[in-house]
């Protein structure tokens, strides 16, 4: 399977990251998003959107990585979606999360301080502290987002969170969601990427 990734991006690494825990192999194909690398007719044929991440599994495309992580949790690491209804809702609850309050707040912020991106500042961090003002009181009352296991509603949700503090989101304060990183930290074959600082202690 071939992964088309970018060192930086958090959207990427959250593959990377599913396929590390999970013990699956990628082949990472890095994409130049500075040179335009996603905008090129060959990569739109792949992605429409002109984003990475692009997983091609044998005849297979799938973008955009919450499906990613779908693709793979469905036919290699069965573990990490559940099948029962009431897990599956709280997996796509989180999902949810991450492609709002996440990707528009805390993954914008990022992107502003860190590339330069056009997006307004305080609107994103301000989106991006609601996210985790609701992820902070559910982990609060239990250890990872939507079941009893880590799944891949916590491998979505996870890079950006970590990354917050890279859009001038400190995480001081959110001691629930710092605590969660840390459990996820400790996961066997755990990997990170530059930006991500390891917890040591919650206060
Ligand atoms: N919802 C998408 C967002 C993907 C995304 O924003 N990718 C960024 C890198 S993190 C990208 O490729 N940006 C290049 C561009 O939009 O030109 C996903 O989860 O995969």
């Amino acid at each position: 399977m071939q992964l088309y990734d970018a060192t930086l991006s958090g959207n990427a690494y959250k593959v990377r990251l599913l396929a590390a825990l999970a013990g699956i192999d990628l082949e990472l194909v890095p994409v130049d998003l500075a040179a335009g690398e996603s905008r090129t007719e060959a990569f739109l044929a792949l992605n429409p959107r002109g984003q990475i991440p692009v997983l091609v599994d044998g005849e297979t495309v799938v973008w955009d990585s919450q499906a990613i992580l779908v693709h793979l949790a469905r036919t290699r690491a069965a573990g990490w979606l559940p099948e029962d209804t009431p897990g599956l809702v709280g997996v796509m609850q989180w999902l949810a999360v991450a492609e709002n309050e996440i990707l528009y707040g805390l993954a914008r912020a990022r992107a502003v301080r860190v590339f330069g991106r056009p997006w307004d500042l305080a609107q994103s961090q301000e989106l991006g502290r609601a996210g985790l003002e609701v992820m902070d009181r559910h982990l609060g009352r239990r250890r990872w987002l939507a079941t009893e296991r880590p799944s891949i509603a916590d491998v979505a949700c996870y890079p950006y969170v970590a990354l917050a503090p890279e859009g001038e989101v400190p995480l001081a304060g959110y001691d629930n969601v710092r605590r969660w990183i840390g459990d996820l930290q400790a996961l066997p074959g755990y990997i990170g990427m530059p930006g991500i600082e390891p917890v040591t202690e919650v206060a």
